[in-house]
């Protein structure tokens, strides 16, 4: 019994690896914006695989606001929760408050129930670049990465990359950074965000979420951090628009 539990996740978990060697799209980041994309790039037939650093996926939407745990939306996105089967509570004219871990658990649901796979705690280290374009990345174990250790990683082939990692936007740094390529619009490194201004930063996040190499898209809070624009705070609408905003832009491209 032991011996057949265990071959039984190594088999499952394998097969599941190995499909993801060569997906239409792997998104670096499992947060709000990453997990919308996911779900509904997945829903359209497309191979989605999500790589997501933390044991958790979710990102910075479990924590609501200072560990209140409740977020808040713009009537903008609440089509996308009526989608997604979220509740939510009107606050203000145009504002409403969602409890975010109905909220997270519902995204991270939805993608992973419309065919994306998952691997949690596994780092997006590095990019394959060939030929001028993003096509792929590399992994490894993220306490293999944080503890420093020489290992040597893996690689999963993709038609597009996605940075959702959000404030960090580490992926794109990668490509700037380390191979000091020069990103669409020309800047030759990201401007990361600037302070609160929750109006400006909601916008900014969908507005910059775009292809910013051959083969790179950036969405969410990474979209903010890549043009220099402002942070929002707890409302989250921008990530669910922008998550859905890149999701056109990718399916468009994976169509060229
Ligand atoms: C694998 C990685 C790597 C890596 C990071 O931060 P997120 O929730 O991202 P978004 O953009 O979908 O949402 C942002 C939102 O949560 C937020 O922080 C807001 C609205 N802040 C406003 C403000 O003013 O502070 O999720 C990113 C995910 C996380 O789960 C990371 O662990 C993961 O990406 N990640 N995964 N490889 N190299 N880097």
């Amino acid at each position: 019994m032991e011996k057949d539990i265990s071959t039984s996740i190594l088999s499952a978990w394998t097969q599941k690896l190995q499909a993801a060697t060569a997906s239409d799209l792997i998104i670096a980041g499992a947060g709000p914006s990453g997990l919308i994309c996911a779900s509904e790039l997945a829903r359209l037939g497309y191979a989605v695989t999500i790589i997501e650093k933390n044991l958790a996926p979710g990102g910075g939407m479990w924590g609501g606001a200072m560990l209140f745990n409740e977020i808040v939306i713009p009537s903008a996105a609440i089509p996308i929760l009526e989608a997604y089967k979220i509740s939510y509570k009107q606050a203000t004219k145009e504002l409403y408050t969602v409890d975010s871990c109905e909220a997270t658990s519902a995204l991270i649901y939805h993608a992973s129930h419309n065919g994306a796979k998952i691997f949690n705690a596994v780092v997006v280290e590095d990019l394959i670049i060939t030929e001028n374009k993003v096509n792929g990345v590399v992994i490894n174990w993220a306490p293999v990465h944080e503890r420093g250790m020489q290992v040597d990683p893996l690689c999963l082939e993709a038609k597009a990359v996605l940075d959702a990692t959000g404030h960090p936007c580490e992926v794109v740094s990668i490509l700037t950074a380390k191979n000091h390529f020069r990103l669409t619009d020309g800047k030759s490194s990201i401007e990361y965000e600037r302070s609160m201004n929750a109006k400006m930063g909601e916008k900014a996040a969908v507005e910059h979420t775009a292809e910013v190499f051959p083969g790179l898209f950036v969405c969410g809070m990474a979209a903010c951090g890549v043009s220099g624009s402002n942070r929002m705070g707890p409302i989250f609408g921008g990530m669910l628009l922008s998550g859905m905003k890149v999701t056109k832009l990718i399916a468009a491209a994976l169509e060229r």
